[in-house]
């Protein structure tokens, strides 16, 4: 597989792809070490991940360097993606032990009772690019923790990054015949959901989403998707500072230019705050610094998947036909990379798709609002629902609109953000289950209820 780097458009690597019979023989291996590996206590799984996670930081700088390389995503902002992914250990540290334990319920009388829970088995982790250190943790370190065994195949466009992981956790001790790094795209995703695992736990876009449901259901083990979204924003009139704001909603949205899943995707702005929060949006915006990835001072750098450049531009063109003001940007950029210009279109509407489908590139669409009921339903406008986010001064105004919010997540001031402690989830075409929190470590046992009469 050539891998190539979306800053230059050469290929800068070649990578031996699995072939798609090879699934089943990784299937048996990972079969066979699981076993041993259930049956270690969760402090020594937990040991190798504390180890593997220090040799992540170790060599962060050199790992920092190939995420850019592979995916274009401006150095500083790699560097911050692998350490702040330590989270996700720290998390299993303060956790893993305490929520797989056996729970003793009825200790006393006739019939004692208590749950243990069980790994699942071997599951299939299918996963993205857009932060493959954060997407992947959520899923593979928590799943080996549980006592599992885990075929991964990272994305197409983060493989290099995905045999990293399978160096450094064989480091820690991880066993050779636990996890397994599988390089392959989508047709390898599709061998891996004929074969029989015992979940799949999948990150990535709605519609790869709802083809490995339909693929998979007949198979009844557990099924995982953190999908895609198209996160609002309300920005409301009595915001103590609309500058602050308005540069707030801009990291939001432009932030790994605008390619994940929680990015602010559309905000909606009070009329009489409006002129002025464009202004500021708009200057922030034009002030970001476009370029060479590995340029520190960069913090748009290019998108990472060239076909989205087509993507772009077709919602900047509906967008305008259907009335909307183009403030800046609207191009892709010449040259060899796949960048675009940060986007900011304002008057939008939901007639127009940069209101409705998901970007997941440096595009935002403004819209006024007279009232938050208007907000609210434009927000619930939608087929998504991952995140959103309102900015206010008011508490009791926060949660009138954030308890209306059929997303599994919201954001009082503050946005664009992901927590180990608290569940990662979608509804609705944004996914199905929840990782981190203490429902991300139970997401990979079942529970096994004993009814004890002595
Ligand atoms: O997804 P794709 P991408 C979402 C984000 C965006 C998408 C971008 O919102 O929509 O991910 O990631 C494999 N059968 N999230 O472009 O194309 C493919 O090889 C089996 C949400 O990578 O769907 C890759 O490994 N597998 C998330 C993986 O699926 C198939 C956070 C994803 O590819 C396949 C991050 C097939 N038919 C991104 N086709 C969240 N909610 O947390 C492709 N693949």
């Amino acid at each position: 597989m050539k891998i190539k780097n979306p800053a230059t458009n050469k290929i800068i690597a070649e990578l031996e792809a699995n072939n798609p019979q090879e699934v089943n023989e990784l299937l048996k291996i990972l079969q066979s070490g699981q076993k041993e590996w259930s049956q270690r206590s969760v402090g020594e799984r937990l040991d190798c991940i504390v180890k593997f996670g220090s040799l992540i930081q170790q060599n962060k700088d050199e790992l920092a360097a190939l995420l850019t390389s592979e995916t274009g995503k401006p150095l500083q902002q790699s560097l911050n993606e692998i350490v702040g992914a330590q989270n996700r250990i720290d998390h299993l540290i303060d956790n893993a032990e305490k929520w797989l334990a056996d729970e003793v319920l009825v200790a006393s009388g006739a019939t004692h009772e208590k749950i243990v829970y069980e790994p699942l088995g071997v599951i299939a982790n299918i996963s993205a690019w857009n932060f493959p250190y954060n997407v992947g943790y959520n899923v593979f370190l928590y799943a080996l923790v549980a006592g599992n065994a885990v075929l991964y195949k990272p994305s197409e466009f983060a493989s290099l990054t995905g045999k990293q992981f399978e160096k450094y956790l064989y480091e820690a001790g991880v066993p050779n015949n636990v996890f397994k790094c599988a390089i392959g795209d989508g047709k390898l995703g599709q061998q891996i959901l004929e074969s029989e695992f015992d979940g799949y736990f999948f990150t990535g876009s709605h519609a790869t989403g709802q083809k490995i449901a339909k693929s998979v259901a007949a198979k009844l083990v557990p099924l995982q998707l953190e999908l895609g979204g198209k996160d609002p924003l309300f920005i409301a009139d009595d915001v103590p500072n609309v500058k602050v704001a308005a540069i707030n909603a801009a990291e939001g949205a432009f932030y790994n230019n605008g390619q994940s899943c929680c990015a602010v995707e559309r905000i909606y702005v009070s009329e009489s705050i409006y002129d002025e929060f464009v202004e500021c949006f708009v200057e922030e915006v034009a002030s970001y610094t476009i370029g060479d990835p590995n340029d520190t001072n960069t913090f748009i750098g290019p998108l990472t998947r060239e076909p989205q450049l087509t993507v772009l531009k077709d919602q900047v063109n509906d967008a305008l036909e259907k009335g909307a003001v183009l403030k800046t940007g609207g191009k892709a950029i010449d040259g060899e990379g796949y960048f675009f210009q940060p986007t900011v279109l304002v008057d939008c509407t939901h007639a127009m798709k940069v209101m409705k489908d998901e970007s997941f590139g440096p595009i935002i669409g403004i819209q006024k609002v007279t009232t938050d009921a208007e907000a609210i339903a434009l927000m619930q406008d939608t087929e998504y629902g991952l995140t959103s986010a309102i900015f206010t001064a008011n508490e009791n105004r926060a949660m009138q609109v954030l308890q209306q919010m059929n997303t599994g997540t919201v954001y009082w001031n503050c946005c664009d953000r992901v927590s180990p402690n608290v569940p990662w989830s979608g509804r609705k075409n944004s996914g199905l289950g929840a990782t981190l929190s203490s429902q991300g470590i139970r997401a990979f046992v079942q529970p096994k209820s004993y009814h004890l009469r002595a």
